[in-house]
């Protein structure tokens, strides 16, 4: 398999840097630890590795080293004027080098070659009340294939360290090569009229899944693939990824670590955001029986900030400018769907909410993230807003699984930080402070 190969060819240089730094740096300080960190979500603390993807506060994500604007131009494509094939960018995760077309093509090949789902699976998922929320579904579906993992088959029959990210890459190809096949499984489960679309093996990643979905427009392919791109990563410290990050440093498989992935993805400040952002919009919408001017989308925003509420689709973490991953979709938007009532309330919102958020004054960033738009795109093509976030953990498979092959190769061990005693952090601050005085 190509991507084994180029990966057998890197991996040893890799894990010579880092067991040195681990050996001979290891005193080495690299950060501090302030109180504000410890009590507010680690924020900034910088104690996580990935090579894979780096986000910017003002230019955004970064996927090796290259921009949203950059990975759309620069990876192969299935025709001109088309959005990137996902295979192009999972290599790229993967490797760290910009795909051939033969190299993604590859990827793509690897997936087609896996992507049958186990009879079980949609029973597991057919056994299920159908008021039961789709990422409840992903998470046990994914779950209920862990007891095919490589890797646990493989750790148990006795496995080296050293060859541990083997089955990892094999366990990192099943699941995503599957990935999109639970999903589209459970979304015609969920609200379709109770037939299944089998994938067609002609068609590539991100395609495949919308003709699965059943929504047979070119535009919704080219989304398909876009929406999983911008999705793939974003970092080793958000939510889902560190915990996937964290479960897969016991040794649990990627099957474990991705499920657990998407439980914390489920939360309305992380995943769930796409899915509230939607509603915010649709209840604007109602509410001024149509699409809001800005003044009236400027007297919403007050009403929820007054209520003590946030809204959804602005703000983040890290970013302290618009998202690229946002003015992507943006431009999306604009070319395919300007007329699209759901897509205009974005630009309203665009226009008026940044300035609010200012006049607010607790957000530290006013400005829109991936979520305020991706919503309204696939609305215009009729998905359900509560399948949204499981659209979002579709994507960050891609990165999730990337960083799970690359702790293995890494040799990284279990993580487990250190907690403290209120007590102890209360006298922590007099020692700093009596040595200052
Ligand atoms: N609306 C209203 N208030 C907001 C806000 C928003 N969109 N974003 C931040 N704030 C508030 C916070 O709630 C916090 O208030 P308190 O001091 O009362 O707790 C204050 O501003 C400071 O927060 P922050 O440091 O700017 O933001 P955090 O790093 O703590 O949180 C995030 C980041 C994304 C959770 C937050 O901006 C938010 O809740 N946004 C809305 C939900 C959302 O869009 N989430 C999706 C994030 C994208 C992703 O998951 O990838």
């Amino acid at each position: 398999m190509l991507l084994q190969e180029r990966l057998t060819q890197k991996i040893p240089a890799w894990r010579e840097k880092v067991q040195f730094l681990r050996k001979e740096k290891a005193e080495v300080v690299i950060d501090h630890v302030h109180v504000r960190q410890v009590f507010g979500g680690m924020r900034g603390l910088k104690v996580l590795v990935s090579d894979i993807s780096f986000v910017d506060p003002y230019k955004g994500i970064h996927f090796r080293g290259y921009t949203i604007p950059e990975i759309l131009e620069l990876l192969p494509k299935p025709g001109a004027g088309k959005m990137p094939y996902v295979g192009g960018l999972y290599w790229l995760l993967m490797t760290g080098d910009l795909p051939t077309e033969e190299e993604a093509l590859s990827v793509e090949e690897e997936w087609r070659k896996r992507m049958t789902l186990p009879e079980w699976v949609k029973q597991v998922i057919t056994a299920m009340p159908k008021d039961t929320h789709p990422m409840t579904l992903f998470s046990m579906a994914i779950l209920a294939m862990q007891k095919e993992s490589a890797f646990t088959r493989q750790y148990h029959a006795g496995l080296t360290k050293t060859e541990f990210w083997g089955p990892t890459l094999e366990d990192a190809l099943t699941l995503t090569a599957r990935i999109p096949v639970v999903a589209a499984f459970i979304y015609r489960y969920l609200y379709g009229d109770g037939t299944y679309i089998p994938p067609d093996p002609n068609l590539d990643w991100g395609a495949n899944f919308a003709h699965m979905m059943g929504i047979d427009d070119e535009r919704y392919q080219d989304l398909s693939r876009l929406y999983f791109i911008l999705h793939s990563d974003h970092e080793l410290g958000n939510a889902s990824a560190h915990t996937a990050h964290l479960v897969a440093s016991t040794l649990s498989d990627l099957y474990y670590a991705f499920s657990a992935a998407m439980n914390a993805l489920a939360g309305p400040l992380h995943g769930l955001a796409n899915q509230e952002a939607l509603k915010w919009l649709d209840a604007a919408y109602k509410r001024y029986g149509g699409v809001p001017t800005p003044e009236q989308m400027e007297e919403y925003a007050w009403d929820t900030l007054n209520a003590g509420r946030v809204i959804p689709g602005f703000g983040h973490a890290v970013l302290r400018a618009t998202d690229p991953r946002f003015k992507a979709f943006y431009d999306f938007g604009e070319k395919h769907l300007p007329e699209d009532d759901y897509f205009k309330m974005v630009q309203v919102a665009y226009e008026v909410i940044p300035r609010v958020l200012q006049e607010h004054g607790k957000a530290k960033n006013p400005w829109p993230n991936v979520d305020a738009v991706s919503g309204s795109l696939q609305r215009h093509f009729g998905v359900e807003p509560t399948f949204y976030t499981v659209l979002f953990g579709i994507g960050r498979s891609l990165g999730i699984t990337a960083h799970g092959v690359w702790a293995r190769a890494m040799m990284l061990p279990i993580e487990r930080p250190k907690s403290l005693t209120v007590q102890r952090i209360e006298e922590a601050i007099q020692e700093a402070e009596a040595a200052v005085a």
